[in-house]
């Protein structure tokens, strides 16, 4: 790979005159990233590549933290001590996992700050499940089994991501998401095996979380627009419908095991394909939550920007704290 100088430039940019150069630049990034070779932050990279990624990258780190509030909001009436430890830490995972990806990010020249006014603003997605309420206790085993399991379905790929920075994150946290899954299927077993009434809590919360999990790989492969050149530059290794595939084929016998059922009388085994048949899933719906009308979408991000906006306070003094001691004024990301 071509570390980045002055004569080459950042990101696409190869000065006029230079077209040789900026063709054998792309021409080298190719092959290396063809022949697996990692693409570092000093390397060069086709500003589409870099543009793509930021997409990528902050649209995941916006969703974990945006993640948070779902389940937080279950942490004071959470049934024993022990959920609650639990569940505490769960939630502390997810902004770590906030914190890796939006590092990662700024190595691609952004900064945290730039990329937050995004996501307030609403220039920047974040995954359109969060944006569902978590209406029983139930809801937190349900996100653990189902959400965190489609995450993990999704991320587990992005361990082999071409961008050096983006791989390496997503090793940690595909591990601690993996610790998430098995806790919701954990506590929805608990409930499952537990009396009518905890059994009837631990389906329904099935029934609504199935089918937003599933819209969380994106659109049908027809319709995703960035899917093909994620392929080809190895930032994505499978398709939104082919890993939506490898979920349901994993999550039936799952669902099973629990004693619960998926709620859609369509999923069956076909035998010739090896897979799992499931229904059509409503891409209405996923569009128009995406657009903002989901049943959580204002509360998430007034949420969130109030959660900023208190926050200033401690960005200041983290600011003051470092100029004090590096003596450099440096500004301390938001
Ligand atoms: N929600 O062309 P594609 C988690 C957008 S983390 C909202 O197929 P792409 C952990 C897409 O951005 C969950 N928007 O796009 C946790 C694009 O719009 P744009 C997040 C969506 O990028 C658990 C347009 O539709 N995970 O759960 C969604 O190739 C529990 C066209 O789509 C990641 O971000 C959606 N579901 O494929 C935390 C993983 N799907 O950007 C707390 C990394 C699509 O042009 C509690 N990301 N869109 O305006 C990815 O793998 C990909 O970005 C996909 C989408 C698969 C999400």
């Amino acid at each position: 790979m071509v570390a980045v100088t002055p004569e080459t430039g950042t990101s696409g940019g190869v000065d006029g005159g230079s077209a040789d150069l900026g063709a054998q630049l792309r021409a080298d990034f190719d092959a290396a990233v063809a022949a697996e070779e990692r693409v570092e932050p000093r390397d060069w990279m086709p500003e589409e590549y870099r543009a793509s990624l930021v997409r990528q990258m902050a649209q995941h780190a916006h969703s974990e933290i945006i993640g948070m509030q779902p389940e937080a909001n279950w942490i004071t009436r959470a049934p024993s001590l022990r959920r609650k430890a639990i569940l505490m830490a769960k939630v502390q995972d997810e902004a770590g996992h906030g914190l890796y990806l939006y590092s990662a990010a700024e190595t691609l020249g952004t900064s945290r700050d730039e990329l937050l006014d995004k996501l307030h603003s609403g220039k920047q997605k974040y995954s359109s499940i969060f944006n569902y309420p978590t209406l029983t206790w139930a809801d937190v085993g349900a996100i653990g089994w189902l959400v965190d399991g489609a995450a993990i379905t999704n991320q587990v790929p992005i361990c082999r991501c071409s961008y050096g920075p983006y791989a390496r994150a997503m090793v940690r946290i595909c591990k601690e998401e993996s610790f998430h899954q098995r806790q919701g299927y954990e506590l929805l077993l608990a409930l499952s095996q537990g009396t009518e009434a905890q059994h009837a809590m631990a389906q329904d919360a099935v029934n609504r979380w199935w089918w937003p999990s599933l819209m969380m790989f994106g659109p049908p492969d027809d319709e995703s627009v960035h899917s093909a050149q994620a392929m080809a530059w190895r930032i994505k290794r499978h398709s939104n419908d082919e890993l939506r595939q490898r979920f349901v084929d994993i999550a039936v016998p799952q669902a099973e095991s629990l004693g619960l059922t998926l709620p859609d009388p369509d999923i069956r085994w076909n035998e010739e394909r090896g897979h799992h048949d499931f229904g059509a899933i409503d891409w209405a719906e996923f569009w128009d939550v995406l657009k903002g009308n989901g049943p959580c979408n204002e509360q998430r991000i007034n949420q969130r920007r109030k959660a900023h906006e208190e926050g200033a306070w401690v960005r200041e003094a983290a600011t003051a704290y470092a100029r004090k001691h590096t003596g450099t004024g440096r500004e301390v990301q938001a």
